[in-house]
């Protein structure tokens, strides 16, 4: 498949996928959301250690594409259940199933459901000058693509329900103090903040990054015994890897390790 509204590229365990509808702030449109849906499926495939997500221009992404057909009422009925069932929580869900961590770079304003695929990232950098809306109070919706799940789980009730109904932005800098996103960082160090982020993570031992990810995400829904069952299976694995493997013996040695991802 190739690709009209990103770009795609692999190298060095790095996967960049960068969403790019730019004069329309990378918003989501149907066919959008196809050849994302085809990047996340080949990250695997090629080797990547780590994906990052980004935005071409000003914006990272301003949500759902309001004037896409499949979403505009213009006079008649749409069903939006329909566009979030085929596209966003499948999109959701993929970013929190994929093997490996997920960097969203935000360099420019997130809004709507574009915010929340920032929040369904592992770890979310923004440059200062970025910003986060729940824009859709603004338009009589709820907050979707799991921002209703995310918002309390990482800032707490009263901040996720005043983002939610106020739709106000918050900008990069109050979003990392909230606690909301990893860091944010100045404006000129974010393209270099990034690719060290990316370059670090594919250098980790990734299955190691993968069930502590499964883990914690998981850890919700669970008891702490239930909890503590899934670490004690999930070390048992990764004490099989060849990762543990080297990760003691280069210890040992007093060498830095060279994982590779199993
Ligand atoms: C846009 C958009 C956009 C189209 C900027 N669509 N063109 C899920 C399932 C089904 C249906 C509904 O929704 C969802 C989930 C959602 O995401 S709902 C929320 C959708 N997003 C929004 O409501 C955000 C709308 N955008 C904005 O409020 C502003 O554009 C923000 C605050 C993001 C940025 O403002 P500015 O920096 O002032 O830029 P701008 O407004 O001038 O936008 C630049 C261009 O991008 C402009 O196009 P134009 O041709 O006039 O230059 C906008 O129309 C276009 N654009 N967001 N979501």
């Amino acid at each position: 498949m190739s690709y009209e509204h990103i770009l795609y590229d692999s190298t060095e365990g790095v996967a960049r996928l960068t969403l790019n509808r730019p004069d329309k702030l990378n918003a989501f449109t149907t066919a959008m959301h196809a050849e994302v849906r085809d990047a996340l499926g080949r990250t695997r495939a090629d080797g990547s250690r780590v994906l990052v997500i980004t935005g071409a221009g000003r914006g990272f992404c301003a949500g759902q594409d309001l004037a896409d057909r499949a979403v505009a009422p213009g006079g008649r009925r749409v069903d939006l259940g329909d566009s979030i069932e085929k596209n966003y929580a499948p999109l959701i869900l993929a970013l929190r199933r994929l093997p490996m961590p997920v960097i969203a770079a935000v360099n420019g304003v997130a809004a709507g459901a574009g915010a929340n695929l920032a929040l369904a990232c592992d770890l979310v950098i923004a440059a200062h000058g970025a910003s986060f809306i729940q824009a859709f109070s603004k338009i009589g919706l709820l907050p979707d693509s799991g921002g209703t799940w995310t918002l309390p789980r990482l800032i707490g009730n009263a901040r996720a329900i005043g983002l939610a109904m106020l739709g106000d932005k918050l900008s990069a800098a109050e979003a990392a103090h909230w606690g909301l996103i990893w860091r944010s960082v100045d404006d000129a160090e974010f393209p270099a903040a990034v690719d060290a982020l990316a370059a670090r993570l594919a250098a980790a031992p990734t299955l190691a990054l993968a069930r502590t990810k499964e883990a914690i995400y998981g850890g919700w829904e669970r008891s702490l015994e239930a909890q503590l069952d899934v670490e004690r299976d999930a070390q048992r694995e990764l004490g099989e890897s060849e990762d543990y493997a080297e990760g003691v013996a280069a210890f040992v040695a007093k060498r830095t390790p060279r994982f590779v991802g199993r």
